[in-house]
């Protein structure tokens, strides 16, 4: 193989005088100034594609990552997106400035593709150093969209909110970077090895891998004679989004699901135009397939990269931490978790379902703040096999990453095994463990200086609310959540305010730190019943009065906001 080696060279801007010397590659030490808005927030890097491509932007950020982590260099990485507008610009400056940083391999998802699942799985199975998955998740895409960047470390988990940090503070101070006057000749849509200077590119399958790891999980054999005979109907939706080839190839080629399974399984840069988001409000269409008394048995559906899940039965979306909780009940159906499980986790604002399952297995239930980055100690510790968000993610110690179709075949297993409807399966869990209504309410504000007032005359009255009433509700206790993370005793502080009644409701409220434009009030409702005669009431009856003492207290009024954005 032609591997030229590198010939450094110092420019101020992107052009040069000299021709590198025969046989040699030519590495631009670039001087740059550092932009002061580089702070990740919830899962990564995430701006409109207009500020990603300013000049120097990504190269900023994809710099300040190499020169906290020198271990990247002489490793090997593992590259892939959502293939959003601007994924494969991305990677080719990725790739030319991997190579200018000394990398000596790197794994690409042919044609710039790995969802974020399958990305995580990628990296410690190819022994990489870490991984840059190229995606805003759910955010819209296209060239007025969204575009982000998100740094993975050797155990395919989310950098950590140490290592976020400190590679914020290297933005700001960065002053050059590095990167190869050229990524010509390299086509990522080409399987096998390629080389660019020293370092060796491989173009992989995206899917393969991923696929493979959960048929090890999952009995494929039982699920096969469920979807293929005919009977039990199922629809996917990918939302034209990463998940299309991948559900196509699982659901549809190793389950035999008929052919027109997967929904909207072509990916476009664009996600045609639509919030890849798998949620009642930006999915109604296809959840509206499920409310007929005619509709699918089963439906799943994920987001932009992939770890996102929203399920449904005839009739019934299933709550996220519902989802989370049957699972965990009856995780021992399913021949990857047989042997039981360790403990299991929650972020803070999902409902406290899966607490109650935890409690009668008799393992431990870790509350973490949101964002699956809090996962990954206590999954590399053995301490949890399964963990959740409300926002419609769930997964297991198979990876380090929320993962979608994990979630979907998981249902499938369940179904398959206990041979109940979705629904069956709910009342069933309801009847147990009683049920925890739960209802997200999102308020966009335009002006985030507002948000952040409201936010912080809450806080600042947190302490008081203790005993004070509001329509026939009174406040138990009210805090604000910090958390200790049990293996590495690091602190998070601010992850949210918590308001319990003494009913047995709960209210959180947070601000999004996902969104580019703006801000999001995000006002979790939860509502605990255990009277099997009132757990058929709709979530929007049973919330009413909490979500009325949530308005009061955060004096949503007096900042000129009256109706959710949405409710989920
Ligand atoms: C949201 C969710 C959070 C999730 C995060 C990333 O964050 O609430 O639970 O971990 O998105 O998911 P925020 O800060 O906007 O509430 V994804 O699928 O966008 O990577
Ligand atoms: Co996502």
């Amino acid at each position: 193989m032609n591997m030229p080696a590198l010939y450094h060279t110092q420019v101020s801007t992107q052009t040069w005088q000299t021709a590198p010397p025969e046989g040699m590659m030519k590495v631009l030490t670039t001087i740059t100034r550092p932009f002061n808005d580089q702070k990740p927030g919830t899962a990564g890097l995430r701006k409109p594609v207009a500020v990603f491509r300013q000049p120097h932007y990504l190269e900023n950020f994809i710099q300040s990552i190499f020169d906290t982590c020198p271990a990247l260099s002489n490793a090997a990485l593992v590259i892939g997106g959502d293939g959003r507008f601007y994924n494969r610009e991305a990677i080719a400056i990725l790739l030319r400035m991997a190579a200018a940083n000394g990398v000596k391999r790197v794994v690409v998802g042919r044609g710039g593709l790995l969802s974020t699942p399958a990305a995580s799985l990628m990296i410690p199975h190819v022994a990489a150093a870490g991984g840059f998955i190229l995606t805003a998740s759910h955010n819209p895409g296209g060239p007025e969209g969204d575009f982000g960047i998100k740094f993975n470390i050797a155990n395919g988990g989310q950098a950590s909110e140490t290592l976020t940090n400190a590679i914020y503070q290297r933005s700001l101070n960065i002053d050059r970077y590095l990167i190869l006057d050229t990524a010509a000749g390299i086509d990522i849509d080409a399987p096998g090895r390629q080389a660019l200077a020293a370092m060796s590119i491989d173009i992989v399958d995206p899917v393969a891998h991923y696929a493979d790891t959960l048929e090890r999980l999952f009995d494929f054999e039982r699920i096969r004679t469920l979807v293929a005979n005919g009977k039990f109907r199922m629809r996917f939706d990918a939302l034209h989004a990463v998940t299309g080839p991948y559900a196509e190839e699982i659901l549809e080629h190793r389950l035999g699901a008929p052919p027109g399974t997967v929904l909207h399984g072509i990916p476009r840069q664009d996600f045609a135009g639509q919030h890849p988001d798998p949620n009642p409000h930006d999915a109604a269409g296809f959840v509206r397939l499920f409310m007929g008394a005619d509709s699918p048995d089963f439906g799943g559906a994920s987001d932009g990269d992939g770890d996102r899940n929203m399920i449904l039965g005839r009739g019934h979306m299933v709550s996220p931490g519902d989802s989370l909780a049957v699972l965990a009940a009856s995780a021992r159906h399913v021949p990857g978790y047989r042997d039981g499980l360790t403990g299991v986790a929650r972020s803070m604002p999902t409902s406290q379902a899966v607490d109650r399952v935890a409690g009668k297995l008799g393992v431990p239930c870790y509350e973490t703040p949101s964002g699956w980055r809090f996962f990954c100690n206590l999954l590399d510790a053995g301490m949890i096999s399964l963990c959740g968000e409300e926002s419609f993610g769930t997964s297991s110690n198979h990876a380090r990453e929320k993962d979608g179709l994990w979630a979907v075949l998981f249902w499938l297993n369940l179904i398959a095994v206990r041979g109940e409807t979705v629904d069956e399966i709910l009342l069933q869990h309801w009847r147990e463990y009683g049920r925890d209504f739960f209802q997200r309410h999102d308020f966009f504000i335009a002006d985030t200086e507002l948000s952040e007032q409201l936010m912080s005359r809450l806080a600042n009255s947190i302490n008081t609310l203790a005993g004070k009433q509001t329509g026939g509700l009174t406040v138990r206790t009210a805090d604000s959540f910090t958390y200790r993370d049990p293996v590495d005793g690091s602190i998070s502080r601010n992850q949210g305010l918590r308001v319990f009644t003494e009913n047995g409701g709960r209210i959180v409220y947070r601000l999004s730190g996902t969104g580019t434009r703006g801000a999001t009030l995000r006002i979790y409702l939860e509502q605990y019943e255990t009277d099997q005669s009132r757990q058929q009431q709709t979530p929007a009856s049973v919330l009413a009065p909490l979500a009325r003492m949530a308005y009061t207290l955060a004096r949503l009024e007096n900042f000129g906001i009256s109706t959710p954005t949405s409710i989920i």
